[in-house]
């Protein structure tokens, strides 16, 4: 808060000094005053601008795990494409790039690239088989030819095995958008988003995937032979998008939240702890489009709260304050842009995590259309439910910003971003001062 008033200050100065036909001490002391602003921009700052690193065509999704125990982490994108029709022989990308650290900002890309189903839209990192280092999960959003989901055993040696899984689309229906002939635009069931934990209690670890296309939820238990067993779907009507694995009620078990793009709502279901979920409640998101939804204690008050972004004109970000168990009574709205008819932003990712290591998460967005990335720091130092937020605007000179994750890209004990962009496809960090 402190800074920006100190910004304003002197931006009004420098207008002052500059009117009248300046003089040379007038140019002097605007290239002091410049100097000053410079300085106490870069002084307000949580992140500076660093290198940027090429990766594939489109990349939707980020990761930045480490996946060979060297303390350094790679960094994964999952490199969509355009998306094309599907009647095409390749109707998108379909392959992630991963970089391998090889110490301080260094990276090598692996060849040959891992191969998905086509356009790879999101992964997650989890150790799924029985060997120490972390695995890679994708979940494919055009899989015509049923590579549905694709794990990447992690083999020691940046060697990795593939394995395809089918969400079988038999039976299912297609919600979604249709061409001019009335055909479908997209395939089913068109998975956008997944999230891994062990939700049957059975020692293995599960996958949710949210099928967007088909207006369901499918859950892929953990196997200890196939990895993956037979895929079981739930209905979720209205567009599910994302979908983020939680115990709100406390009893144990884990329970699901899931935000839903066509009908702007969360829905929220119920795990009893065996693989069963019920639905239990649904509100709207205070937006249009939503397309992110993270779960964390914003507040610090001991209870779990929801974010979700909207990628339509209220370039918003909504923080629903959890009352307890599956209750949002008070919901907090921050939005990023000016004018609510306005596409300004267009957030098409968050992150909500600690970025300054005072325990408070915060937020960033990747906004694709301001090519910037704009994190909000959380100033609060109580548990009300309104939190403070000191806004950070990172506009970046080339790319248009369209997955964010976190980690320590220079090992210095601080907290990075690196931000998959369009237009050039590329990842770019942003790190910690
Ligand atoms: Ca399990
Ligand atoms: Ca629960
Ligand atoms: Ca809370
Ligand atoms: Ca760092």
């Amino acid at each position: 808060m402190r800074t920006a008033l100190f910004r304003a200050t002197i931006v009004a100065r420098a207008t002052e000094v500059g009117r009248p036909a300046p003089s040379w001490r007038g140019e002097i002391l605007i290239a002091f005053v410049l100097c000053l602003l410079a300085a106490a921009a870069a002084h307000g700052q949580t992140f500076e601008i660093s290198r940027a690193f090429r990766v594939g065509p489109n990349p939707r999704a980020i990761v930045a795990p480490d996946l060979n125990g060297d303390g350094w982490p790679e960094i994964i994108t999952a490199d969509t494409g355009p998306l094309g029709d599907l009647r095409e022989e390749r109707p998108a990308n379909d392959e992630l790039s991963l970089l391998i650290a090889e110490g301080d900002l260094k990276y090598v890309k692996h060849h040959p690239s891992l191969k998905t189903g086509f356009a790879p839209y999101a992964i997650a990192i989890a150790n799924i088989d029985a060997l120490r280092m972390p695995d890679i999960v994708v979940v494919s959003f055009l899989a015509v030819r049923h590579r549905d989901v694709t794990l990447f055993r992690n083999l020691p040696d940046n060697l990795f095995e593939t394995i395809d899984f089918r969400a079988p689309d038999e039976g299912l229906s297609y919600y979604r958008h249709l061409d001019g002939d009335g055909a479908p635009i997209f395939t089913k069931p068109g998975l956008t988003a997944l999230a891994i934990a062990d939700v049957n209690r059975d020692g293995y670890r599960d996958l949710i995937a949210t099928a967007w296309s088909s207006d369901a939820l499918v859950l892929f238990p953990g196997d200890p032979q196939l990895y993956f067993g037979a895929p079981q779907y739930l209905p979720a009507p209205g567009g599910p998008r994302d979908v983020q694995i939680a115990d709100f009620d406390c009893d144990g078990n884990l329970d699901l939240a899931v935000v839903f793009h066509t009908t702007g709502e969360i829905g929220l279901w119920r795990g009893d702890g065996q693989g069963a979920f019920d639905p239990i409640s649904r509100f709207l998101t205070r937006g249009r489009l939503p397309n992110r939804i993270r779960v964390a204690d914003i507040n610090q008050d001991g209870v779990a709260d929801l974010a979700v972004s909207h990628g339509h004109t209220d370039d918003s970000i909504v923080v629903f304050h959890g009352d307890g168990g599956f209750q949002f009574s008070v919901s907090q709205e921050l939005t990023l842009g000016k004018d609510r008819a306005l596409l300004e932003h267009q957030i098409e990712d968050l992150v909500v995590e600690d970025l300054t290591g005072d325990m408070r998460p915060d937020l960033a967005a990747a906004c694709y259309e301001s090519r910037s990335v704009i994190v909000m720091i959380n100033q609060s130092t109580s548990t009300a439910r309104a939190q403070e937020f000191r806004r950070e605007v990172y506009t970046l000179k080339e790319g248009r910003p369209r997955a964010l994750c976190t980690g320590d890209f220079n090992r210095d004990g601080k907290i990075d971003l690196a931000v998959a962009t369009w237009e050039p496809d590329t990842v770019t960090l942003l790190l910690a001062r």
